[in-house]
C-alpha cells in the first residue's frame, strides 16, 4: 500500500484518510496522551489524543444538557471521560463487581454502571484527574478496557443464557481466546494508564496481526449458541455459530459481514446481514478468525471511513473473492454449513435451570443503567447480591444481567435481595422486557434524539396500545430506539425500530423478525413521537384483528404489505 493512496485488487480507493495518518504517527497508540493527562488548563484531551484514547477503550465526552449554559458563561464544556471495559462474554465475578460498584461512586460524576448492548459495562463522567486511578483500580481486579473502542476487535460476545446448553462453557472459553488473540502487542496501554515501565527505545515493537495502522474500522465478533441469537449476529463483522454434536462443541458456522450503522441521506451506507461462509472444525477457530481479520485489515477501505467496515468490503470485492482469500490465509477451506436455527433473542427474565443443575436468575435492567433510583435501589441491590453470590454474573447483549450458577440452597437469599431492591419485579411487562435503547443524551456527542431517557415512557404508551387492542399479556413487539443512525441500540434488527433524526423526531422502521435475521424497512420518515404512537395505534389495531395464529408483528406488517421485506439490504433497503 502506498503511503498516499490505497489500492486493493487493482482498484484505487483514494487517498488515505486522516485517521490512517494518526494511527501511523501514534507510536503504537501512545501519542502524547501522557502529557495531555498532566495538562491542568483543560479537562479535555487534545488533537490526535482525542481519537487515540479510544483505542484504549475511552471516549472524551461532555454533558450536553449543560453545554449551552456553560458556553453562555464562557466556560469550556464539562469534559469527562467514558470508559468501556473489556469483558469477553460479559462474565464478571462478584468480587470484581464489588470493586466496580465502589469506583462508580468514588470516581464518576453520575455514580452509575451502564450495561451495554455488547455485554460489558461503561463508566460515564470521569474527570481527567481521576482517569488513571480508574484504570489502576480496574487492573487490580483483572479488568482492562483495551480495544473496546476505535479500529480494533471489540469486546467479544457470547450467548449469555446457558439453559439447555452443554457447550456454553466451551463457547465462553473461545470468546476469551478470540478476545486475547486480537489484543495489541505493544505496551502503550500499560505505559500510559498503569505507569508501567517504559519500553526500551531500542526495542522494535510489532503488531503481527493488527499491523502498525491497526484495522480500517471497528471490528465486532460474537459466538452465538443456537437457538438463541441474543448476540444479534447480523450486527457483527465476524460470528461463530456453535455447532454441537452429542453435547460437545465440534465447530462453528462462520458468518461474516454484518453491521447496522448508516448515515442519514447517504445511500452508500446501509445495515447489512452477515453472510454464511461455511463450517469450520473447532480447532481451526483462531486460524479462521485471524484470516478474516487480516483480510479486512488489508482490503477494508482506509480512504473513506464511512465505507470501511467489513460489510462494505464484502460488497465491494465480492463475497466469493473475500471468502477465497480467507481460505488462503487460513490454509484450509470452509466445509458446507451445518444446519442450525435461531428462534429467539430475548433474555428469559426470571429463574431458569441450567444443564449443570445450577440456577440462573436473569434480571431485567431497563436501559442497562444500574443506579439507585427512588424506590428501586438497583445499584445497592447488585452490591448486596455480589456480597453473597458464589457463582458469577453475566451481562447480556440485551443490557440485562444474569446471576449465574446459583446453588439450590442459595436461591432464596438471592431472590429476596433481588426483590427487595427492585431487581426482580413481577409487574414488568413482556413489552418492556423486549424493548431497548442506546445511551444517547446527555453523554453521547452523536445523539440527534433522546433514546435511553425516552424509552421508559414510550414503552408505557406502547403497553397501553397493546392493552387497548386486547393483545394477550404475553404478547410483545421487539422495540428498539436509537438516538442516531449509528444504531447502537440495534434498532435495525427490531420489529419496530426508531432511529433518531432530531430532538423529538425519528424515522420509523418496521418489519424485523423475532430471531433477528431481518432488517426492518423505513415506513415513515422524520415523524414526532406523538405521530409514532398514532401509527402504532392503527398498526397494532390491524395486527390484533388480522393476524394469523401467533403471527409476530414484524412478520404481519410484511405479509399484509405495510412494508416490503428487506432481503438484501444494499438492494432493498432504500428501494
Ligand atoms: Fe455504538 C459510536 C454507545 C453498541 C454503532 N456508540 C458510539 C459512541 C461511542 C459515540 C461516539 O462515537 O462518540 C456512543 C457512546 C454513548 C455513550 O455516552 O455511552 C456509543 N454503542 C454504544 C453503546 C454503549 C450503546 C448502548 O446503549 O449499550 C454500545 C456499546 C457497546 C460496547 O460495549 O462495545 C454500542 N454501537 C453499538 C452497536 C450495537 C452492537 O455492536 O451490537 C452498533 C451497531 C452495530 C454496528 O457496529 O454496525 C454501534 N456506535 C456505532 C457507530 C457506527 C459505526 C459504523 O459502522 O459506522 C458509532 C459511530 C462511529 O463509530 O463512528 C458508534
Ligand atoms: Fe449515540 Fe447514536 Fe450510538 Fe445512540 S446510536 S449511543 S445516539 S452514537
Amino acid at each position: 500500500m502506498s503511503t498516499k493512496e490505497q489500492v486493493v485488487l487493482g482498484e484505487v480507493l483514494g487517498p488515505l484518510s486522516d485517521g490512517e495518518r494518526l494511527k501511523a504517527e501514534s507510536n503504537f497508540l501512545r501519542g502524547t496522551i501522557a502529557e495531555d493527562l498532566q495538562n491542568p488548563i483543560t479537562g479535555a484531551v487534545t488533537g490526535d489524543n482525542f481519537t487515540l484514547i479510544r483505542f484504549h477503550g475511552m471516549y472524551l465526552q461532555d454533558d450536553r444538557d449543560i453545554r449551552a449554559e456553560r458556553a453562555k458563561q464562557k466556560l469550556e464544556p464539562l469534559h469527562t471521560l467514558m470508559v468501556r471495559a473489556r469483558l469477553p462474554a460479559g462474565v464478571i465475578t462478584p468480587t470484581q463487581w464489588i470493586g466496580v460498584d465502589k469506583w462508580a461512586d468514588e470516581h464518576t460524576l453520575y455514580g452509575s454502571i451502564r450495561l451495554t448492548t455488547r455485554q460489558t459495562f461503561q463508566y460515564h463522567g470521569i474527570l481527567k484527574p481521576n482517569i488513571k486511578k480508574v484504570h489502576k483500580a480496574l487492573n487490580s481486579i483483572g479488568i482492562d478496557s483495551i480495544g473496546t473502542a476505535a479500529d480494533m476487535n471489540r469486546n467479544v460476545l457470547c450467548t449469555a443464557n446457558p439453559y439447555q446448553s452443554e457447550v456454553h462453557q466451551e463457547a465462553y472459553e473461545w470468546s476469551k481466546k478470540i478476545s486475547e488473540h486480537f489484543l495489541p502487542h505493544a505496551r502503550g496501554y500499560a505505559e500510559v494508564w498503569l505507569d508501567a515501565e517504559k519500553i526500551d527505545s531500542t526495542v522494535q515493537e510489532e503488531e503481527p496481526i493488527l499491523g502498525r495502522t491497526y484495522l480500517p474500522r471497528k471490528f465486532k465478533t460474537t459466538i452465538a449458541i443456537p437457538p438463541l441469537n441474543d448476540v444479534d449476529v447480523h450486527a457483527n463483522d465476524l460470528n461463530f455459530v456453535a455447532i454441537e454434536e452429542n453435547g460437545k462443541l465440534i465447530g462453528f458456522n462462520v458468518l461474516v459481514g454484518g453491521g447496522l450503522a448508516m448515515t442519514h441521506g447517504d445511500t452508500s451506507t446501509y445495515p447489512r446481514r452477515a453472510d454464511d461462509f461455511g463450517f469450520i472444525p473447532v480447532e481451526q477457530t483462531l486460524a479462521f478468525a485471524e484470516a478474516v481479520v487480516t483480510t479486512q485489515r488489508g482490503w477494508g477501505n482506509r480512504s473513506n471511513r464511512k465505507n470501511a467496515k467489513t460489510k462494505y468490503t464484502l460488497d465491494r470485492v465480492g463475497i466469493d473473492v473475500f471468502k477465497a482469500e480467507v481460505e488462503k490465509r487460513a490454509g484450509s477451506q470452509f466445509e458446507a454449513s451445518r444446519p442450525y436455527e435461531f428462534t429467539e433473542r430475548g433474555d428469559r427474565i426470571g429463574w431458569s435451570e441450567g444443564i449443570d443443575g445450577k440456577h440462573y436468575l436473569s434480571l431485567f435492567i431497563e436501559n442497562g443503567r444500574i443506579l439507585d433510583y427512588p424506590g428501586k435501589p438497583l445499584k445497592t441491590g447488585m452490591l448486596e447480591l455480589a456480597k453473597v453470590h458464589k457463582g458469577d454474573f453475566r451481562i447480556t447483549a440485551n443490557q440485562n444481567l444474569i446471576v449465574a450458577g446459583v446453588a439450590t440452597d442459595q436461591k432464596e437469599v438471592i431472590e429476596s435481595i433481588a426483590i427487595a431492591h427492585g431487581l426482580m419485579d413481577a409487574s414488568t411487562s413482556e413489552q418492556r422486557k423486549n424493548s431497548m435503547a442506546c445511551v444517547a443524551f446527555p453523554t453521547c456527542p452523536l445523539a440527534m434524539a433522546e433514546a435511553e431517557r425516552f424509552l421508559p415512557s414510550f414503552v408505557t404508551d406502547v403497553e397501553g396500545i397493546l392493552q387497548k387492542h386486547q393483545l394477550p399479556k404475553e404478547e410483545s413487539i421487539i422495540l428498539r430506539v436509537t438516538g442516531c443512525p449509528n444504531g447502537c441500540g440495534r434498532a435495525m434488527l427490531a420489529e419496530v425500530g426508531l432511529v433518531g433524526k432530531a430532538p423529538g423526531r425519528y424515522n420509523l422502521h418496521l418489519g424485523g423478525n423475532r430471531s433477528g435475521t431481518r432488517v426492518p424497512k423505513m415506513y415513515k420518515e422524520n415523524i414526532t413521537d406523538k405521530q409514532i404512537l398514532e401509527e402504532m395505534d392503527s398498526l397494532v389495531a390491524r395486527w390484533s384483528k388480522e393476524r394469523s395464529e401467533n403471527e409476530a408483528f414484524g412478520d404481519f406488517v410484511i405479509r399484509v404489505g405495510i412494508v416490503e421485506e428487506v432481503f438484501i439490504s444494499k438492494r432493498d433497503f432504500y428501494a
